[in-house]
């Protein structure tokens, strides 16, 4: 045996001894810390979904359908209601009514919003007519609505993606509790970019906005009520799925995307642009569309014209179609 081994010996063996030691020590301390972490774990409460309501006009564009294919793919989210807004509300009820059925979600509730003379398309009319007539009238939207800010003051996210007609009749109907929203996520308004500009090349300018053009009068009430207003602009939502993410969707077979693959061919186009899709992604994850607080009035013709004054909308100015795409299609594609 090497004399140094030898000699080294009782060191060794009082090495080996704390060393044993130490081992149970960190064993104990580990077994300590994770029953610990399992207490802490036990007894932190979940995190709370936020609560949404949606007023959309489903059924012209088919970006109100990849909206809420979104919402219902976000564990985050609990959505206490579903409003159909402008145009012919009770056949978009009925195409809400029919998507939720066959997407396997029939639990969701369902209001009818109030009636316009609305100058939509109803491209996806054929879809909404085969839904059977409910059992009983859809309720009221602006009513029902109301009724949950009541019931949850200061907690609920309405997410717009429609003309604002339910919006206006809630202000009118009861200003006090329309300002005990949350906030309002809105997609509306045209600040820099106009239809149709990527922002490729240079800015065209600003245009009318849809949901803004279509009730101007309530898109300004909703600008004067207080509550904190969330807008993402056509600057920020032309997010095109194009011809290599179609597929992706249209052939993932699940209830909820043969829906959206219906409602595509009755759409009738070839590339959507989900506009709508980024306002349930940003209540999910604002970093998706940083928000810049702006004062905007809106002119006779619906234009969202940039003011010096006080604040009184926190406006998205632009956002990465990459990520925004990645957020949304792994989600869709998940289940
Ligand atoms: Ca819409």
């Amino acid at each position: 045996m090497p004399r140094g081994i030898f000699l080294n010996l009782p060191i060794m063996f009082h090495a080996l001894t704390q060393a044993g030691f130490l081992r149970c020590a960190i064993s104990a301390a580990a077994l300590f810390l994770f029953f610990a972490g399992s207490r802490i774990t036990v007894a932190q409460p979940q995190t709370a979904k936020q609560k949404i309501i949606i007023d959309t006009d489903a059924g012209d564009d088919i970006d109100d359908a990849f909206a809420l294919a979104l919402a219902l793919r976000s564990p985050e989210l609990q959505i206490l209601q579903i409003n159909s807004a402008y145009g012919d509300t009770h056949l978009r009820a009925k195409l809400l009514d029919r998507f939720l059925h066959d997407a396997g979600e029939p639990h969701i509730p369902l209001a009818q919003g109030i009636s316009t003379p609305g100058k939509g398309s109803f491209t996806q009319r054929r879809y909404a007519e085969q839904q059977a007539e409910p059992s009983s009238p859809y309720p009221d939207a602006v009513a029902t609505t109301l009724d949950r800010i009541r019931e949850s003051p200061g907690e609920i996210t309405l997410i717009a993606i429609g003309p604002l007609s339910n919006i206006g009749a809630m202000i009118d109907r009861d200003p006090a509790t329309f300002r005990k929203l949350k906030r309002v996520v809105m997609m509306g308004g045209s600040i820099h970019r106009g239809y149709n500009d990527l922002g490729y090349k240079p800015d065209h300018g600003p245009e009318p906005e849809w949901n803004i053009k279509c009730d101007i009068s309530s898109a300004r009430k909703l600008f004067a009520s207080g509550v904190p207003i969330f807008m993402m602009p056509l600057d920020a939502t032309q997010l095109k799925l194009d011809e290599v993410k179609r597929p992706l969707v249209f052939r993932h077979g699940s209830r909820l995307t043969d829906q959206l693959a219906i409602l595509y061919q009755q759409w009738g186009a070839q590339t959507p642009t989900l506009f709508d899709a980024m306002t349930v992604a940003y209540a999910v994850d604002p970093s998706l569309c940083p928000t810049t607080p702006m004062q905007l009035r809106i002119d006779d013709r619906g234009m969202t014209l940039p003011g010096t004054g006080k604040a009184n909308v926190q406006a998205c100015l632009n956002s990465s179609s990459d990520d925004f795409f990645h957020f949304y299609l792994r989600r869709l594609l998940a289940q």
